[in-house]
Parts: structure tokens; sequence; C-alpha cells
């Protein structure tokens, strides 16, 4: 079978329309499709036709579970670092692009919306989500960490609800996503092909929000936030844990919920968990670029390392769920090394312009 490309450009009528279209990979996103999603926009920055730009997928299940981490894993072994960085930096500078894009650009997203799909899409300045939109920023669990920009965008959430969802990787519905601040409109599905075909006839695209936006149910989530912020505003990894073993000792749905926090915390590689941690304490200091250019120091680095190649083969390779991190607790990292993995500057940094 011929390799095609897992993303469709079209223009119809005043919208130019990107289309996330790999089904086998849930339309992980991979370098030719990063390569030609901003060779496309850049084009519909000068073509006075395009007026609006629309990103969607192809299909009903997943808008984009993330990054290609399987052939970087892959590239890594082979010696070929380089071509996984290349990668990164081509992904990360898309990103950025969407986030100062020159036209109105509407994300329409439903399903699973991971990582690598959230760099294409949250940052833009339209975040629709649909009602079957599960998001996550899932990285801790194969040993990366939540990058394409949720070093900017996860600490500007409400409270410490950043923290929580970069920390565990937690799951959230279209309801709390919501709720977050993580997504502008909620649009029904159903009425998606006529947003499209408002944009195409060149609606304004509040006007159309404006008569296609429902509002959304009330976040499941209400009742933890409190909770959420208490335990996850700690100073320290040492201090969550303490304030997670605390809410765990009783009964009923804090303590639960505390419970399964601790146990993804502990089975997450423990230096993903405290990048991730200091990296929320580093994001409101700096813009997009800032931010993206220590997630491209952070990810240079995991290269050179262990956890990287050993959860993306536990999780996504042989899928015994069961990865070995070094070190393997979390009382064995030294905060100090991690602040350097963020710190030091690499001789190639991430420009961003
Ligand atoms: C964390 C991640 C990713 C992940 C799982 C995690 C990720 C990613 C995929 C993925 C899933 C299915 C595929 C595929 C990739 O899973 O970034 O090619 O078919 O792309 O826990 O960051």
């Amino acid at each position: 079978m011929t390799e095609t490309i897992g993303i469709r450009f079209e223009v119809r009528g005043a919208a130019g329309i990107v289309t996330l279209d790999r089904p086998r990979a849930l339309n992980a996103i991979d370098h030719a499709m990063v390569r030609a999603m901003h060779a496309a926009l850049e084009g519909w920055i000068e073509d006075p036709a395009v007026t609006h730009v629309i990103l969607r997928s192809a299909h009903e299940r997943a808008f984009c579970v993330g990054g290609d981490v399987r052939h970087m894993v892959e590239l890594g072994l082979a010696g070929r670092k380089e071509a996984a960085r290349n990668y990164w930096r081509d992904e990360y500078a898309l990103d950025h692009l969407i986030s100062r894009y020159a036209k109105p650009f509407v994300s329409l997203v439903d399903g699973f919306c991971f990582g690598g799909g959230f760099g294409v899409s949250g940052h833009s300045r339209y975040r629709i989500a649909g009602e079957n939109l599960a998001f996550a920023m899932p990285e801790v669990a194969i040993g990366l960490f939540p990058d394409v920009g949720a070093t900017y965008v996860l600490p500007r959430l409400p409270g410490w609800s950043g923290t929580w969802l970069a920390m565990t990787g937690a799951r959230i519905g279209m309801p709390d996503a919501m709720a977050l601040g993580l997504y502008t409109h909620h649009v029904p599905i159903a009425r998606w092909p006529a947003l499209i075909d408002a944009l195409a006839g060149g609606e304004p695209v509040e006007r159309s929000l404006a008569q296609l936006a429902a509002y959304p149910p009330a976040p499941a989530l209400i009742r933890l936030f409190p909770e959420i912020d208490r335990i996850f505003a700690g100073g320290s990894v040492d201090a969550i844990l303490a304030a997670l073993d605390h809410a765990a000792t009783g009964e009923g749905e804090v303590a639960d919920f505390a419970r399964a926090q601790r146990d993804t915390l502990r089975r997450s590689s423990p230096t993903s968990v405290h990048i991730t941690f200091q990296q929320m304490q580093r994001g409101l200091a700096h813009d997009l670029a800032g931010c993206l250019r220590l997630e491209f120091r952070l990810v240079s680095r995991l290269l050179d390392g262990h956890d990287f190649y050993e959860g993306v083969r536990a999780v996504l390779v042989d899928k015994d769920q069961n990865p070995h991190w070094r070190p393997a607790r979390l009382e064995d990292v030294d905060p100090r090394a991690i602040a350097d993995l963020i710190d030091q500057p690499l001789p190639d940094e991430l420009v961003l312009t």
C-alpha cells in the first residue's frame, strides 16, 4: 500500500479547510502533516479569497490523539536524534503560527483531543468543542511532558486545574473543558455542517457562532475544583503528594478522587512528573514562544534519557502497561537537576518569530 499523507486541504467559498485524516493512528500528527499544514496556512494568509480557516477531523472518534511519538522513539533508537528534534521544531513552529494567525482560525474539536492535537487547535482564536470531546495531556504516562504550548496554556487556567491536568494526564469531557476555558464555544456536532456552510458563505465567525453555539451542561467536576486547587497549589511535588495522602484517608467522593490521583502520579514517570510540576511554575513568566523554547530544551534532552523510550514501549508499542522508570520513585528525582533541563540554553535553541 502506498503511504498517503494524513491531511487534506480545500478551499470552499471563503473558508480554507484543513481536515486531519489519518484514521489508522487516530489522526496522530506526523512530520509530513506538520509540514503540509504549515505550508497551506502560510499560503492562505496571502490568498484574498480565503477569509477564515477551519481545522477539523474526518473521523468521529478522534480529533487527534497526539504527535508521532512512536516514530520519534524509532528515530532516537536509530541514532537519528536530529531528525526527531526537527519534527518537534516544526510542530512547535506550527502551533505558534496558529496562535498568531492573521485570519480567524476556527478549530472544530470532538472525540479525543490529546497532546499534539491540542497543539494545533488549542491556540486558535475560536476553539469549538463538540459534545463527545475528551481532552487530556497524557504525556507523563509515556515519559514525556505536556508540550505543544501546554506550559503557556495550563498555568493560565482557573486555580490549579492546569497543574492537575498536566501532572496527572487526567481526561475531561466537554462540560469541564468548557468550564475551564480550554474551548471558547460549544456547538453540537449536528450543527457543524451548518457552521462550515456559513463560514464558506462568508458569514462573520462571531455571527455564525452566536446563532449556532449552545450552553454546555454544568461541569461534572464542579464539586472537586476546590479540592483540586487546595491539593495542587502545593509548592513542591512532595507537598502535593502529602496533600493527596491526607485527602485520601477519608471516605467519599473526595477521598476516592485523591486516591486515584495519587495512584496515577505514582504510576507515571517520576522524572516527567517533576518536569511537569516545574513547567507549570515557570509558564506564567513567559509568552507562548518562550514556553515552546523551554519545551524544546526539555524534549531535546529527554531524547538522551531513558523514560521516553521506555514509556512509549510500555504504552504504545508492547502495550504491557508496565514501564520500568529510571529513577523509579518520585523521591529519587533531584528537583535541581530537573530545573537545569529547563533553564540551561541549548546551542541551537528554538527561535520563533
Ligand atoms: C501520551 C501521548 C500519546 C499517546 C499516549 C499517551 C501521543 C500519541 C499517541 C498515539 C495513540 C495512538 C496511535 C498513535 C499515537 O498516544 O502523543 O500513533 O495510533 O500520539 O499516553 O503523548
